[in-house]
C-alpha cells in the first residue's frame, strides 16, 4: 500500500502536491510553552525521562504550526547515559559527561544497553506520542551517529577543537574503533526498538562529521553509519516502509558516498547548493533541507524570497523534504515559523502545479 502522508511520500520519492516540511529542533526553548514545562521539570534529563512530558513537548510545535512531521523529544546523549556515563546539562554550557572515555579499559566498563530496559522511557514516550498524534502526522525517531556520540563521550562534553577525540583517532585508532563498534551495536538496536515502538522514520544526526577530513570521515563516521543502515528494519509491523534519513553536517562533499550507504534521504546543511546536490545524487535518494536557520531572524517577506529560491532550485521532481540546514535557536520568533510553514506549502503548490 502506498503511504498517504506527504512527508513519508517525499522521503520515498513519491509525488506530492506540496512540499512537506519539519524543522530540526522544532520543539525547544524558542517556544514559551516549552520553557514553562522545562522550568517545572527543573532539568532537561527529567523532561526526557518523563514519557508524559516528552509526549507533550513533542506535540507542542504540531499544535502551533502546520508541520508535516513530529520529532521525538529526546537527545542523542541518552545512549551514553544508558551505558552508565553520568550526564547533566548546564544551562549555557551544554552537556557534561562524567569520567570521559580516554583508554580501552574505560570502554570495557560501559554497560551493554538493552533499549527496552535502560531506554524504556523513550519507548514509552513513543507509545504516548503515537497515541496522541493518532495518525495526524508521522513521528520521526532519531539517534546520533557513532562518531558524533563518541565526540561527547571522549571530550566529556561539547567541543570546538575535538582535541581529545582527534588525538585518540591518530594515536590510538584501535581504541576509537572499539568505542565506535560498541556504538554501532547500541545505535542499531536503539533505532530498531524505536521502529518497533511505532516511529515512522528514523534520522541519524552526524552533527560533527564535518570535523573530519574525507579519509577519516570514511573510516570513522561513514563506515559505522553504513553498518547501522544495513541493520535497520526498513518495514514496520504494519508492513509500512520506514525511511532512513542521514544528516551529516558539513559533509556536502561526501553526498555520493553517503547515498551509497543505502539510506533513503540525505539531510543537507545550508552550505551545499540544493540544485547542485540534486544533480549529483539524481534519483538515488531524496533530499532534506536546507535553509540557513538564521534566515528566520529576517522579516517574513525575506523568508518568502529564500523559500522561493530553494524550492525553485530543487524543482518539481519528487523527493524533497523542506527543513533548515541545522536546528532552530532559542532566540527565534515563533511567528516567523508560522510564516515559513505557510510559505513552503503555498509556494511549493504553485511550483508543483497543483493550484
Ligand atoms: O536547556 C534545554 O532545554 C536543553 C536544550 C536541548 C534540547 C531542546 C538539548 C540539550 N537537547 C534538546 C532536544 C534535542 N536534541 C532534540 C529534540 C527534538 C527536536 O529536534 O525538536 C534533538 C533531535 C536533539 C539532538 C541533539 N542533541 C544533537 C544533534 C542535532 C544537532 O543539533 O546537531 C546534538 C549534537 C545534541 C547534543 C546536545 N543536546 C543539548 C545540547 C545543548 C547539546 C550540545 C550541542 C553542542 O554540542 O553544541
Amino acid at each position: 500500500m502506498e503511504p498517504k502522508h506527504p512527508f513519508i511520500r517525499s522521503c520515498l520519492r513519491l509525488p506530492v502536491e506540496q512540499t512537506p516540511l519539519w524543522l530540526m529542533r522544532q520543539a525547544g526553548r524558542y517556544l514559551p510553552e516549552y520553557r514553562k514545562l522545562r522550568a517545572q521539570a527543573g532539568d532537561f534529563m527529567s523532561l526526557c525521562q518523563n514519557p508524559e512530558l516528552a509526549t507533550e513537548i513533542t506535540i507542542q510545535p504540531i499544535r502551533r504550526f502546520d508541520l508535516d512531521a513530529a520529532i521525538l523529544f529526546s537527545d542523542i546523549l541518552v545512549i551514553p547515559h544508558a551505558m552508565g556515563m553520568g550526564l547533566h546539562f548546564v544551562t549555557g554550557e551544554g552537556p557534561i559527561l562524567a569520567d570521559p572515555m580516554r583508554q580501552s579499559g574505560d570502554i570495557d566498563r560501559l554497560k551493554v544497553v538493552d533499549p527496552n530496559v535502560e531506554l524504556k522511557y523513550v519507548m514509552d514516550a513513543i507509545a504516548g506520542i503515537t497515541r496522541e498524534l493518532a495518525g495526524r502526522v508521522p513521528l520521526i525517531g532519531f539517534s546520533g551517529s557513532p562518531w558524533t556520540v563518541a565526540t561527547y563521550m571522549v571530550e566529556g562534553g561539547s567541543s570546538k577543537t575535538f582535541s581529545r577525540i582527534k588525538g585518540m583517532l591518530y594515536d590510538q585508532p584501535k581504541t576509537l574503533h572499539k568505542l565506535l563498534d560498541r556504538l554501532v551495536d547500541s545505535v542499531a538496536d536503539y533505532l530498531n526498538a524505536q521502529i518497533e515502538a511505532g516511529v515512522s522514520t528514523v534520522q541519524i544526526f552526524d552533527s560533527w562529521g564535518g570535523a573530519l577530513g574525507p579519509k577519516e570521515f570514511r573510516e570513522f563516521s561513514l563506515n559505522p553509519m553504513a553498518r547501522i543502515v544495513e541493520r535497520l528494519h526498513r518495514t514496520n509491523s504494519k508492513g509500512e516502509k520506514v525511511p532512513v534519513i542521514l544528516f551529516a553536517k558539513g559533509c556536502g562533499q561526501m553526498l555520493e558516498e553517503l547515498a551509497d550507504t543505502g539510506c533513503d534521504v540525505l539531510g543537507l546543511d545550508w552550505t551545499t547548493d540544493l540544485g547542485e546536490a540534486r544533480k549529483r545524487v539524481g534519483d538515488r535518494v531524496a533530499l532534506q533541507g536546507n535553509m540557513d536557520p538564521t534566515v528566520l531572524y529576517a522579516q517574513p517577506a525575506r523568508i518568502d524570497a529564500e523559500v522561493e529560491r530553494l524550492l525553485t532550485a530543487f524543482g518539481s521532481h519528487p523527493g524533497h523534504v523542506f527543513n533548515l540546514g541545522h536546528g532552530m535557536s532559542p532566540d527565534m520568533n515563533p511567528d516567523h515559523v508560522t510564516a515559513l510553514v505557510e510559505s513552503v506549502h503555498g509556494i511549493s503548490r504553485r511550483i508543483r502545479g497543483a493550484s
